[in-house]
């Protein structure tokens, strides 16, 4: 079960760090799978297929068709079609507010520059199979990139034993304006989203998070492809106050834990009878849940209750974890965000558990895990946006600026470049631009 210990124990670092295991051999299968579809193309995804997920498909059945998607929106339930639709609602309109404009400006003597944002062209999802096939991360990778104006979104995914895709998965990418799904996953999916075979075009990125095969396989085409970033397993950590109810509080880290046996959820307190109520509340709650076994483990080798001094020593922890999510339910949460530094989400309030954002809040629950939030973002519509800078100017301008051009170019020993600058000071070819 989950241990309560102290801010000055040394087993917290063991906690707050978070260092992949050794993965040298997965590297090396990935290696082999990803050069198995660039050289076998479709007859390569199509044996991949028939090992690791148990169906001979052949390749014209790679390809969703319209049939199935309208046979998926059969099978699902009006209310389960409502809820997605409010996700979509509420997705779109945050994703909307992140659009950024292209942007031109002269300066008084005439030199012009600016920058043009434009969608990438074509993006692949990758959507994981069994039961994380979840389609609310449908909407939260695809949405975005459509708001940003990507034009071919291709959506990959494991399919069944049956060759089938849960059809709750296909109508939720029918919503997010998928254009095409392919029923294919692992590494060998992303390779093909890379290399592209006979039957899917390659694509300029990739997102959506995967298994540590999928992980791998984005890492090693990273360069010829784009990619969102490296996912990780899913993390939560709560900052509670004495003001805080442990049955909330419980039920937002178990909420975490049932996702993966790697899923870390972690509470920081500076109230200790707080500590002690969650650590029996996740007790009780963890004996009628229906994902026991996988929350069970998750908190008893990677969860934690941690006592702080004070809620500042707690935010100060949260800020060196970087935690993807972090939820503070503490009196005034709103006087505490300034000093918040490193998180990928953060949830205020008392009414605002995780799951909140994972569904509906708006924000995509596309998040930076193991630490990355020192460094990436949320997945957004700058990710699927890219900038082209603009250049232009001014004679005027240009005499003004000709002589430095010319004097950091012949600094590098460029002379060309020098020249290239020269030969619009000279006298007469200024004439003959006159006449
Ligand atoms: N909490 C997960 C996302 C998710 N939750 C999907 C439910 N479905 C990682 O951020
Ligand atoms: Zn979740």
């Amino acid at each position: 079960m989950i241990e309560i210990i102290g801010a000055e124990d040394p087993a917290l670092e063991q906690l707050l760090t978070r260092h992949p295991a050794g993965r040298e051999e997965a590297i090396a299968r990935v290696r082999e799978i990803i050069a198995g579809v660039r050289d076998g193309g479709d007859e390569a995804l199509c044996r991949y297929t028939a090992r690791f997920d148990g169906i001979n498909l052949t390749p014209e059945e790679l390809k969703v068709k319209p049939e199935e998607i309208s046979e998926a929106k059969k099978q699902v339930k009006e209310d389960f079609l409502a809820a997605l639709a409010v996700a979509v609602e509420n997705i779109t309109a945050y994703h909307r507010r992140q659009l950024t404009n292209s942007w031109m400006e002269p300066d008084a003597r005439g030199l012009l520059v600016g920058q043009l944002v434009r969608p990438l062209a074509r993006v692949g999802v990758y959507v994981p199979g069994g039961t994380a096939a979840y389609p609310s991360s449908v909407l939260m990778n695809a949405l975005p990139a459509r708001v940003a104006g990507v034009k071919e979104i291709a959506m990959v995914t494991p399919p069944d034993r049956e060759g089938k895709i849960n059809p709750h998965t296909l109508v939720a990418a029918d919503l997010a304006g998928v254009t095409e799904i392919y029923k294919v996953g692992g590494a060998q999916a992303i390779a093909a989203l890379a290399y592209g075979t006979q039957t899917i075009r390659p694509v300029d990125k990739i997102v959506g998070p995967g298994n540590l095969y999928v992980t791998l396989a984005k890492q090693q085409v990273f360069g010829l492809v784009d990619i969102d970033m490296l996912a990780g397993p899913s993390e939560v950590l709560v900052i509670a106050d004495d003001s805080a109810d442990p049955r909330h509080v419980a039920a937002d880290m178990l909420s975490q834990a049932e996702h993966d046996p790697l899923a870390q959820a972690l509470l920081l307190t500076p109230d200790s009878q707080l500590a002690q109520a969650v650590k029996e509340e996740l007790k009780r709650q963890l004996n009628d849940l229906p994902r026991q076994e996988i929350a069970a483990e998750s908190l008893a080798s990677h969860g934690a209750i941690i006592l702080t001094r004070d809620i500042a020593q707690a935010v100060d922890l949260a800020n060196r974890f970087a935690p993807e999510h972090l939820e503070l339910v503490v009196r005034e949460p709103f006087s505490w965000l300034g000093r918040i530094t490193t998180a990928g989400a953060v949830f205020l309030g008392p009414h605002a558990p995780e799951p909140l954002g994972d569904y509906l809040a708006g924000p995509s629950h596309v998040l930076p895990t193991g630490g990355t939030a020192r460094f990436y973002s949320p997945l957004g519509v700058d990710a699927f946006l890219k900038r082209i800078s603009v250049i232009s100017c001014s004679r005027e301008a240009f005499l003004e600026m000709a002589p430095h051009i010319i004097r950091l170019a012949r600094v590098e020993g460029l002379d060309a470049h020098a020249r290239a600058v020269e030969v619009r000071l000279d006298k007469s070819c200024r004439e003959s631009e006159k006449s």
